[in-house]
């Protein structure tokens, strides 16, 4: 049994409030204790305490000594928030305690159900600008006065991991865009891949649970590399299109901001008289395309799991505001019947050698979220969100998310009123007649809450209006009733192949890898054997190194439903490589210093590095940082083991003889210079460095993307050579699977 405490610690008051006596009273930032008079003019309430406000504008009562008061939700002032109510000193806690049952009954709640895919994601504020009037082909508002700046919110996400899952999972990006134009607003919900899975909305759920972690073992978490998935993606032929994407280096992007987004489905603009025309929806990053590569996707996990989410805040923090231009494919119906495939079908592209995309604005995202729960968590994207002069083709997939979102919205958050949330409230007038609910917090006033009623315009409210309502496209449709697959939707290769021919040697190699490495994670031969039976109508080639690669005699190919096109033309806009940067600006480079590092040097490239617009991160034996050899001192962001190259787009060792003996026993730090090297990444190699590079193996190995950094001119060199991010053709000398 625990002691009894002293008679006299039991009446004193314990020493529990943990407020440092240099801090208490101090004008914390945006809490200013100034006196203001909010007193609203019909409540004539003389106030006993002053009122302040705090970081978000929110009013705080204050005390005589300037310091904002702790009160209860409901307003009431908090006296000890250490200590529950008990009946004695150590008894029982007491039920009429209001302010603990209060305090812990909200904390209870602070969870809502994470979402069924994309619950792992990160959201970001800009605005659209219009670049091009497409007011043409649409009467939507958005596209109609160029210049003109409509709000925006994005969340980009992964889809098969939890919540606390990790970002650079082998995944499909969610692209999810809310548009808060002046006609209500507008959700592009796309994803960084322009295919998917399946055809018809029906399969989702199946789609999805193959995916996730096994039921009865809830494992693997956020990856597709397991029985279950390549199960199902074997016996649905529709998606080996969405595998060739998910197997390319497009799941693993170095950024949200080194993504292009898509709509996938072909939509439809319609003009003011109601003519319509096809519209699929392009995001183009400014920045380039860019990806990692698969070994360091992995350990990037283990060493920061917030890669993605990290490297947006800092981007949008640091002003360097990620940008991408909005295209459109626009085409008819005589193109829609002329297509090789159904335009309908969303595991289909239409290239864009066929249909050029049309670039008619920019997406800029400027401001980083105020709370993450209450924007990013509580953001409710739904398909069906569209504003007059966009509308929905017929495509099953398309069709089917338009009930799927409104119903996951009320689910997750609770209610019909989810609008009411900030985040998802429009930013245009509204006038309805909808009401109550949970949560509701703006009913509409007054007598009237229905219509037609005849109370006028001023009390009877607003009216509906044909001419600026919202109208669908006056589309004839006809046929049996019947639960059936449109023989249009058959061939399920053809694109596949597209997809592999478009790609660089170096992306057809790690198609090859990634659906080696997933395979040999599945544990039944048969189903292992039936994905590369597909594979044999993509391309016999990848077949074939797909089935050496994991040991297995060539199957039979599978039957196709409709005979592949084999010939259709390669399309470079689909390869990474060929749409990189031209640059290494917004890149960062890790840059390993230890004490009496060149100054020269060092301050070299950090000018060069700069004057790119690109950043670095110093990393150090000890994170206070190191002293140049001119005695300078520069602070370190990481430690040598919390900083790996795997963190970095190119890496630079500039060191002093005594520093890279030191290194050179470090297992972090050897790992640091390997992995840059196995990862194919540009290096810079100070003069003294040598030892580290030599004890790590690799000093025989340096090749012509290994740079010196001997004298200051080095560092630009240096800079502009890490323009290419990658010297892909190292990873031929690197890795087994190149020679095996
Ligand atoms: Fe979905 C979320 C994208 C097919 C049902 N989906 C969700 C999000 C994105 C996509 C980006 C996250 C939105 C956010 O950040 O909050 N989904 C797609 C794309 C698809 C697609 C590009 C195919 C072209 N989805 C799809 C189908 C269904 C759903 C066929 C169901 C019939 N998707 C959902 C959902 C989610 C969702 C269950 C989960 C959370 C949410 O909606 O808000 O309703």
């Amino acid at each position: 049994m625990a002691k009894k405490p002293a008679p006299s610690k039991a009446v004193a008051k314990p020493a529990s409030t943990v407020i440092p006596s240099d801090l208490a009273g101090a004008d914390l930032p945006g809490e200013s204790p100034q006196k203001s008079s909010p007193i609203p003019s019909d409540a004539a309430v003389s106030l006993s305490y002053a009122e302040t406000q705090g970081p978000g504008g929110e009013t705080r009562q204050v005390a005589g000594d300037g310091i904002p008061i702790l009160t209860s939700a409901q307003g009431i002032p908090v006296a000890d928030d250490q200590n529950s109510l008990k009946q004695g000193v150590r008894g029982p806690t007491l039920l009429e305690d209001a302010h603990f049952r209060e305090k812990i009954f909200h904390f209870d709640h602070e969870r809502i159900p994470e979402r069924v895919v994309h619950a792992r994601g990160y959201g970001a504020h800009g605005f659209f600008e219009l670049t091009e009037s497409l007011a043409d082909v649409s009467r939507a508002d958005i596209f109609q006065r160029v210049g003109e700046r409509t709000p925006a919110f994005v969340r980009f996400s992964t889809v098969a991991g939890s919540k606390g899952s990790f970002d650079l999972a082998r995944d499909v990006r969610g692209f999810a865009v809310k548009l808060y134009t002046q006609e209500g607003n507008w959700d592009l919900v796309g994803n960084n891949i322009p295919v998917f899975f399946i055809q018809d909305a029906m399969k989702f759920p199946d789609l999805v649970h193959a995916a996730k972690p096994e039921p009865d073992r809830d494992f693997p978490q956020a990856q597709t590399a397991h029985d279950n998935f390549w199960d199902f993606v074997s016996l649905s032929p529709e998606s080996i299109h969405m595998i060739m994407w998910t197997m390319s280096d497009r799941a693993i992007p170095r950024s949200f901001r080194t993504m292009e987004g898509f709509g996938v489905h072909t939509f439809r603009l319609l003009d003011a008289a109601g003519k319509s025309t096809f519209v699929k929806f392009h995001w183009k990053p400014k920045q380039g395309l860019q990806s990692v590569a698969w070994n360091e996707a992995v350990k990037i996990n283990g060493a920061d799991p917030d890669f993605h989410r990290r490297d947006l805040w800092d981007a949008i923090n640091s002003g360097d505001f990620p940008e991408w231009e909005l295209g459109v494919q626009l085409f008819d119906d005589a193109f829609a019947d002329s297509f090789d495939f159904d335009v309908l079908d969303a595991t289909k592209i239409i290239p864009e050698e066929l249909v050029p995309v049309r670039i008619v604005g920019r997406l800029v995202l400027d401001r980083v979220v105020d709370n993450f729960f209450a924007e990013t968590e509580q953001v409710a994207f739904c398909t069906q969100n569209v504003p007059p002069g966009i509308d929905f083709s017929n495509d099953p997939l398309l069709q089917g998310r338009n009930f799927s979102y409104l119903d996951t919205q009320i689910k997750r958050l609770g209610g019909p009123n989810f609008t009411h949330i900030p985040i998802n409230a429009p930013k245009c007038p509204m006038a309805h007649f909808q009401q109550d609910g949970h949560m509701a917090m703006r009913n509409p006033k007054g007598r009237v809450n229905y219509e037609p009623n005849s109370w006028g315009p001023t009390q009877g409210g607003a009216r509906e209006n044909p001419a600026r309502g919202f109208s669908s496209f006056a589309e004839a449709a006809d046929g049996p009733k019947a639960r059936v697959r449109s023989e249009s939707f058959a061939d399920h290769y053809s694109q596949a192949r597209q997809f592999y021919v478009s790609q660089t040697p170096i992306e057809q190699k790690h198609i090859g890898d990634a659906l080696v490495f997933e395979l040999s994670k599945v544990e039944r031969p048969d189903i292992r054997s039936r994905v590369v039976s597909h594979l044999l109508n993509v391309d016999a080639g990848l077949a074939a190194t797909v089935a050496n690669g994991l040991g297995l005699p060539l199957p039979a190919a599978a039957v196709a439903a409709r005979e592949p096109i084999v010939d259709l033309p390669a399309s470079d806009k689909l390869s990474i490589v060929k749409n990189g940067p031209a640059t290494f600006k917004g890149r960062k480079l890790g840059l390993l210093l230890s004490d009496g590092a060149d100054a020269g040097v060092v301050k070299a490239l950090i000018k060069a590095v700069t004057a790119e617009g690109a950043v670095y991160e110093v990393i150090a034996p000890k994170v206070a940082g190191v002293t140049l050899s001119d005695g300078t001192t520069i602070a370190a962001k990481h430690k040598v083991d919390g900083g790996p190259s795997v963190l970095f787009d190119a890496v630079a060792v500039v060191v002093s003889a005594e520093g890279a003996a030191l290194l050179a026993l470090d297992a972090a730090a050897k790992d640091f210079v390997t992995d840059a090297f196995a990862h194919c990444k540009y290096i810079g190699i100070g003069v003294e460095a040598q030892p580290l590079f030599a004890k790590a193996g690799i000093a025989e190995d340096l090749d012509e993307a290994c740079l010196p950094l001997g004298k200051a001119a080095d560092g630009k060199a240096f800079v502009e050579a890490a323009r290419a991010l990658r010297f892909w053709p190292r990873e031929l000398k690197v890795d087994l699977d190149a020679v095996g």
